[in-house]
């Protein structure tokens, strides 16, 4: 059965080749079904048994039967091995035997464990979840993971930072890498993303300027996962097509509360194409679920330290727990003209979006993520992402960032994964045939049958073919011009969008950003770097400039701000209406004597919206309660108020010890200051009041019991994130 569904694709090309029906043309099938019998396969099947045939290759290797199969510890040749805790020598005193083939296989191996991390987006997180499409877009793609609603196509995802390295903390101010690998039925899609939807730099030979400048500084390597330093902000005054990133690098976008929480894009326009061969330009968007939302600057900071996987163990605990992580499918479709240009803008240039309000994002599928990763080197670490991986169907444009991205991918693999056989690493490989003339080199999986790996062939008899009609298409287009090193002239607004950016925002936004330029260039030790920024952000609004340089103990330059630059609602993160509260966390502050019926009703209550409560108590193990005792998540010196989208002091005999406890007083004191969701019930309001925190306060939720109601109230008021009507604050 697995047979006959892997050759169908193979048999529509050996139909164009009659004389090639034959042992080679079914090798062909063979070949790309990893689960179609083969000598090699016979052999492992009577090996490992018959639990293993039958299944998709990936998924042999994601279970890894064969290494890891029987009762005994071998060595990596499978010979039985004895005793690992000792090593072979001369006497129990005495020198180590070079022929412990194990002592030194073991450290060998253990020596050559790590491989190069990624130049950039070192640091990553990764998850399993499948592709549901929703809205055919078979009237501009033949793609069939684009046009096709029956399929649902799996995918692996890797969420990243780019500046720091791989053992960096997750809530740095950094973009954020948002790559999914999609396995369709006609090869692998990568689109390789991040949750902004603009770019430093318009060319990609200016990528290594800009990460040299924003890594640490060569001479003492600091700081990490920061580019709060002058090498950074050097480069970015004297380049100012960086002024629109800046903005939104600058902005709470820049500090998710969550991978959950963040948008995705594509960055580049894309170009789709039909069967006839007619062309449509594209932008690719990832919409939240669970809404847009990011974490306040000194939150940030403080989970550096508190919790530098917070992200991480955020994506991890939300798959576990079954509240999973979800995202909307969406594209503008533009039509592909002469110029490449939507409403005067040139869709050639990363560092410009098409406003919303100009090309509404059509939302036509869903990405569901809820499957964390067996092994986390053989997934997150070795997955290979390629921007040049595209199915059939979805081409590119001459964007020049994205054509120096299309050999960068393709490149870099070779010294990170050790030779040209990456996409053959379980976690790479598709899960569509394969069938290349690609022989050898470092870590080939492969056992190639047959002597004609070429092509043109007759021992083969011809086989693999040329799939014509049904392969990759190159839809013809006129391309002249006198060879340049030049941009163009419609490349040259580079204020603009930041204006209309820092329009967009609410007030507590712009207050953000200010903040954060304020702090990068106060960290920045050269005048002349801060004077240069300066000069550039007074292109983009005067009173941003002003109140920068203000901070800055600096004068503020003039410019020449565009005042036609409008604003787009799609780019304030505020919502216009409560959200899902699915994922996130609920602290609750207890001690002896606590409202323990309560506490449960509570707990039923959230997590019935997928959100999860965690006890919090003086001591660990169970806190007696009014009925019953209390088993505790955590205790006050393992968790602070930061990892909490809200904090609530429990009802009962429990609140007046905890009226005068300081940690109680300082906890809530900066969840209150990060404009969260402070709650209590019964006694508990009390201890709010000794906080000077009173229920008329936006995003404070009191009642006598832990009812319904209250419940109801404490979910509403979370699904608007933060309070920022409370004033005071970060
Ligand atoms: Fe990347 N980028 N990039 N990049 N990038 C890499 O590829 C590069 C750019 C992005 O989770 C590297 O496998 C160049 C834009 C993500 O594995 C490397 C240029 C965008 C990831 C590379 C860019 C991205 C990478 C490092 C300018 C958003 C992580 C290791 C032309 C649209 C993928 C690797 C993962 C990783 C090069 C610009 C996103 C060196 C040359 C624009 C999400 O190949």
């Amino acid at each position: 059965m697995a047979k006959k569904k892997a050759a169908g694709k193979v048999e529509a090309a050996v139909k164009k080749a009659p004389a090639a029906k034959t042992k080679s043309s079914k090798k062909a099938a063979k070949q790309g079904a990893d689960h179609v019998a083969s000598p090699e396969k016979e052999r492992l099947q009577a090996w490992v048994g018959a639990s293993m045939v039958g299944s998709p290759a990936r998924d042999q290797a994601v279970t890894p039967t064969w290494a890891q199969e029987g009762d005994v510890l071998t060595t990596a040749t499978g010979t039985a091995v004895d005793d690992t805790d000792n090593s072979l020598r001369v006497g129990p005193r005495g020198p180590a035997l070079l022929q412990d083939h194990h002592l030194r296989e073991k450290i060998m191996h253990f020596d050559h464990e790590r491989i190069p991390e990624r130049v950039v987006h070192a640091r990553g997180t990764g998850a399993h979840g499948r592709f549901q499409l929703t809205d055919s877009l078979s009237d501009v793609t033949c793609a069939r993971v684009l046009s096709d609603t029956s399929l649902e196509t799996p995918v692996f995802v890797r969420f990243s930072t780019v500046v720091g390295s791989r053992g960096s903390a997750d809530t740095a101010r950094d973009v954020r890498g948002f790559a999914v690998k999609f396995y369709t039925d006609e090869g692998i899609w990568d689109l390789v993303g991040n949750n902004i939807p603009v770019f430093f730099i318009q060319d990609g030979i200016k990528f290594p300027d800009v990460v040299h400048a924003v890594k640490p500084e060569p001479d003492r390597e600091i700081p990490q996962a920061q580019s709060a330093h002058d090498t950074f902000w050097d480069f970015a005054s004297l380049t100012p097509e960086s002024t629109h990133m800046l903005m939104w690098i600058m902005s709470d976008r820049a500090i998710p509360r969550s991978f959950r929480t963040m948008e995705g894009f594509g960055v580049h326009t894309f170009r789709l194409y039909d069967e006839s061969g007619a062309t449509t330009l594209v932008k690719f968007h990832w919409k939240p679920v669970a809404g847009i939302h990011s974490l306040v600057w000194e939150e940030s900071q403080k989970l550096g330290g508190i919790d530098p996987d917070f992200h991480r163990r955020d994506l991890w605990d939300a798959l576990e727990s079954g509240a999973g992580a979800q995202w909307d499918f969406g594209v503008q479709l533009f039509p592909d003209n002469d110029d490449q240009s939507f409403e005067g803008i040139d869709l050639l240039d990363p560092t410009k979006i098409v406003p919303e309000e100009l090309a509404p994002v059509r939302i036509i599928g869903r990405l569901t993520l809820d499957r964390n990763p067996t092994n986390y080197f053989a997934e997150t670490e070795q997955v290979a992402f390629c921007t040049s991986h595209v199915p059939r169907g979805i081409d590119f444009t001459d964007d020049p960032l994205l054509q120096a991205r299309n050999f960068s991918y393709l490149d870099t693999q070779l010294t990170r994964l050790g030779g040209p056989n990456f996409d053959q690493l379980p976690i790479n490989r598709p899960q569509s045939p394969v069938n290349s003339n690609h022989r050898d080199g470092f870590g080939q999986q492969a056992i190639h049958e047959g002597v004609a790996p070429y092509f043109p062939n007759s021992l083969g008899s011809g086989c693999p073919f040329h799939a014509g009609e049904g392969g990759m298409r190159h839809v013809p287009r006129p391309v002249s011009g006198t060879v340049v090193r030049q941009r163009p002239q419609s490349f040259d607004d580079h204020y603009t969008q930041a204006t209309m950016f820092w329009n967009s925002m609410t007030p507590p936004e712009q207050d953000h950003i200010v903040a954060a330029f304020s702090f990068e260039l106060g960290k920045c030790v050269h005048p002349e770097v801060r004077t240069a920024t300066l000069a550039n952000l007074a292109n983009v609004d005067a009173e941003l400039c002003g109140r920068i340089a203000g901070n800055l103990g600096m004068d503020a330059p003039t410019g020449a701000p565009a005042t036609d630059a409008g604003s787009s609602a799609a780019l304030s993160q505020v919502p216009t209406e409560a959200g899902p509260i699915v994922g996130r966390t609920v602290g609750v502050l207890v001690d002896a004597g606590v409202d323990d019926a309560g506490v449960d009703a509570l707990r039923g209550a959230l997590e019935a919206e997928g959100a999860t409560l965690y006890v919090i108590a003086p001591t660990g193990g169970v806190v007696p309660g009014a009925g019953g005792p209390v088993p505790v998540d955590r205790t006050v010196l393992t968790t602070q108020s930061v990892e909490y989208d809200a904090l609530v002091v429990a009802g009962g005999a429990s609140a007046s010890s905890l009226t005068t406890d300081a940690y109680t007083a300082v906890n809530l004191g900066e969840a209150f200051r990060h404009h969260k969701v402070v709650a209590a019930w019964g006694e508990g309001e009390a201890v709010l009041e000794a906080c000077g925190i009173t229920a008329d306060i936006p995003g404070v939720v009191v009642a006598d019991a832990a009812d319904a109601a209250f419940a109801g109230r404490l979910v509403e008021s979370m699904g608007w994130h933060r309070h920022w009507d409370r004033g005071a604050g970060n």
